[in-house]
């Protein structure tokens, strides 16, 4: 019996994408043959309705030293780092000599703006080249994982901090525990803990199976971060819909009897009531969307490779390695996958094998057909890419559902 990781509740699992490797390993070309895999499943825990990954890949196996996602690599997340920075520098950190602690800091795409506006901060960061890539633009950063023994730490060196910020982060730490105490011992009395991520109910709206890889081991929503905070003498004060990374929510916390809850909160948790965010049947008619989605996808991709057209993928994305893996694409349906990440290019993605290439790639010429594996970024590739549409080429989607446009 699978036991949840917040709670040690039950978990009662919905849907299974078998066997998957490392999202974020690409390969070298001589050497595919000692790849990790392990079972990719999701389940729902009956007590406290977190949504979470069955199986746990051990941390350094992800974030090591040439972990390849760098947080720069679209300038609408580089627009919305910007604006967070601004915000958090208007309002938590409007005091006198504020401090703050980011979890996760990858590049520094936020903390740069904190750092140029002259405020004390410290990026957490344990994947050790971009780290050195946020260090090199003047970020301050610890090369670590943010835990309990590294948030002790940083609060004799530092002092308390009046926020701690994760973004994209917290949803890839399977030890709430260990974090919650370290977050306890860092923060003011009066700080927050703020977080955003990848939203359920858009994951759930828009069948994106593919935000499910090994990094992503949580699947929060109001209620369920509610019991989590809770648990750990903390109380979510407010909730923020984004809308980048194809939706996500930002989650702040407090403690106990620290801070009023915004009305914000209640119409969240009750709009999931609603859309049934902890019934067992809403994620099994999920897993069902998901079947209709592998086997469109696949129909599409074999009609034209019989008729003749070309087709590449746009974005070495680390969900692509869930609908390549699951969906069985391999690179005689899609013969290369073009980004602009130089730590990706020239090598294989994993599992599946499909080439990476540099994005001028895709013009050399134009396929007929681009499978956008980056579709959370769609308005700002298809904007770049503008004279690829205008050449008759066209995109596949397959979020919602398999499409055209
Ligand atoms: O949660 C996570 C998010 C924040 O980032 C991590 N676990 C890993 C990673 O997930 P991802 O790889 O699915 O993220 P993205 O942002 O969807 O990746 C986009 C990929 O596409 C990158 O490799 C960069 C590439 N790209 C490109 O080639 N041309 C992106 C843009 C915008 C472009 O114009
Ligand atoms: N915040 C960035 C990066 C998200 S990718 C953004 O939103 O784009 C997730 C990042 O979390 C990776 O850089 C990974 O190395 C880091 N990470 C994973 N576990 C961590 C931990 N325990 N403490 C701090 N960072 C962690
Ligand atoms: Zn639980």
């Amino acid at each position: 019996m699978v036991k949840c990781r917040v709670c040690g509740g039950t978990l009662d699992e919905f849907v299974d994408f078998g066997r998957q490797p490392l999202s974020d390993a690409f390969l070298e070309p001589g050497r595919v043959d000692d790849e990790f895999f392990f079972r990719l499943a999701v389940g729902m825990c009956a007590s406290c309705t977190m949504v979470q990954l069955v199986e746990e890949v051990p941390r350094e196996r992800m974030f090591r030293e040439d972990y390849p996602y760098v947080s720069s690599g679209s300038a609408v997340m580089r627009d919305h780092f910007e604006s967070t920075a601004r915000h958090f520098l208007d309002t938590e950190l409007a005091g006198s000599d504020p401090f703050i602690v980011e979890i996760g800091s990858n590049d520094g795409v936020m903390l740069r703006a904190i750092q140029k506006a002259g405020v004390r901060h410290l990026g957490v960061e344990p994947s050790g080249r971009v780290a050195e890539q946020a260090r090199a633009q003047g970020v301050q950063v610890r090369h670590d994982f943010f835990e309990e023994s590294s948030a002790a730490q940083m609060r004799q060196e530092h002092g308390p901090a009046d926020m701690v910020y994760a973004a994209n982060t917290l949803c890839h730490i399977p030890y709430t525990d260990s974090i919650f105490q370290g977050v306890d011992a860092l923060l003011t009395p009066g700080g927050v803990f703020v977080f955003e991520d990848p939203y359920l109910g858009e994951i759930i709206d828009r069948t994106a199976f593919d935000q499910i890889y090994d990094e992503h081991f949580y699947f929060f929503t109001a209620r369920s971060v509610q019991a989590m905070a809770q648990r750990f003498g903390f109380r979510l004060v407010d909730v923020q819909r984004l809308s980048v990374h194809g939706g996500e929510v930002r989650y702040t916390l407090a403690r106990a009897g620290m801070r009023t809850p915004t009305a914000a909160v209640a119409e969240l948790v009750a709009e999931e009531a609603v859309k049934g965010l902890a019934d067992l049947a809403t994620f099994e008619r999920f897993a069902l969307a998901v079947e209709r989605v592998r086997e469109d996808l696949m129909t599409l991709l074999r009609r034209l490779h019989a008729e003749g057209s070309t087709v590449v993928a746009y974005g070495a994305t680390a969900k692509s390695a869930t609908v390549t893996n699951f969906c069985g694409i391999d690179s005689d349906l899609v013969s290369f996958v073009c980004d602009t990440t130089p730590a990706k290019q020239g090598r294989l993605t994993p599992g599946a094998h499909l080439p990476v290439r540099p994005a001028e790639d895709f013009a050399a010429p134009f396929p007929d057909y681009a499978l956008l594996f980056a579709w959370n970024h769609a308005a700002e590739i298809m904007a770049k890419e503008e004279a690829f549409h205008g050449a008759g080429g066209r995109w596949i989607l397959y979020t919602p559902d398999v499409h055209v446009v």
